[in-house]
């Protein structure tokens, strides 16, 4: 967004876009720093309408509930049904934001949710962003990572079509690899331009529907 202000020596342009970034990043570092004090390990899950975050989270829940103190924060325009889906999976403290029409989380939002987890008790935190591959990207909540869900039914291109979501994700997890087939997918593309964007980056196929490749996502994030 670019404001400006006319005077009359003429037009000014007002740095709004810097302003209102800078006011975002002091209230991650915020969140950092919460949840450094309260020795918890935040991760952000983005991914499209869709993609399988819920699944994952709930598949990564189920995992580390016997040995971890979990709590999930799930980010919705409306309704709770994913706050539910992960509910009974052994977790301390599920919520559910809805944002009312706004299309991702953001830092200010996760800091008044976290004023109602348990003091204590907590050392992994999972927040489901809402589903879309843009608006997220563009906001940090002030968590150890991101990992950015793509399906294989989001099409062959996604990776070089979303550039800012994969270039901010630490770890890309691709889901439902066992429909690839059926929607006429070779992954071979994706993960390929992942590399070429990322060289390096972990890319952890899975089939979160039977539960396969969820390990490998723990391991990714060092919590196995
Ligand atoms: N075939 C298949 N289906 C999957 C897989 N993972 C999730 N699904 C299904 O895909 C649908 C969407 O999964 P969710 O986990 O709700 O996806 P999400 O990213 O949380 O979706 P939103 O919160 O709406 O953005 C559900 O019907 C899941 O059962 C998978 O690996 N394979
Ligand atoms: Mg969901």
């Amino acid at each position: 967004m670019r404001l400006f202000e006319t005077t009359d020596a003429g037009s000014i342009e007002i740095q709004i876009d810097e302003d209102i970034q800078a006011r975002h990043e002091e209230l991650a570092e915020r969140n950092r720093q919460l949840f450094a004090d309260r020795g918890i390990r935040a991760f952000d899950i983005t991914g499209s309408v869709g993609a399988g975050k819920t699944s994952l989270i709930a598949e990564m829940v189920q995992r580390l509930s016997g040995t971890h103190g979990v709590a999930v924060i799930a980010g919705d325009v409306a309704t709770t049904h994913d706050a539910e889906r992960v509910t009974g999976r052994g977790a301390k403290k599920v919520l559910q934001i809805n944002t009312g029409g706004m299309c991702h989380l953001d830092a200010g939002l996760i800091y008044r949710a976290l004023g109602q987890l348990p003091e204590a008790g907590l050392d992994v935190l999972f927040i489901e962003n809402v589903g879309n591959l843009i608006c997220p990207s563009f906001f940090s909540l002030g968590v150890e990572a991101r990992i950015a869900v793509v399906s294989a039914s989001e099409g062959a291109h996604v990776i070089e079509k979303h550039p800012a979501m994969f270039e901010s994700a630490d770890v890309v997890v691709l889901n439902k690899i066992d429909i690839a087939g059926a929607v006429h997918v070779d992954l071979a593309r994706p993960v390929a331009d992942l590399q070429a964007m990322r060289p390096g980056i972990k890319v952890i196929k899975t089939n979160c529907l039977a539960g396969e490749g969820v390990d490998e996502v723990l391991q990714a994030l060092r919590l196995a």
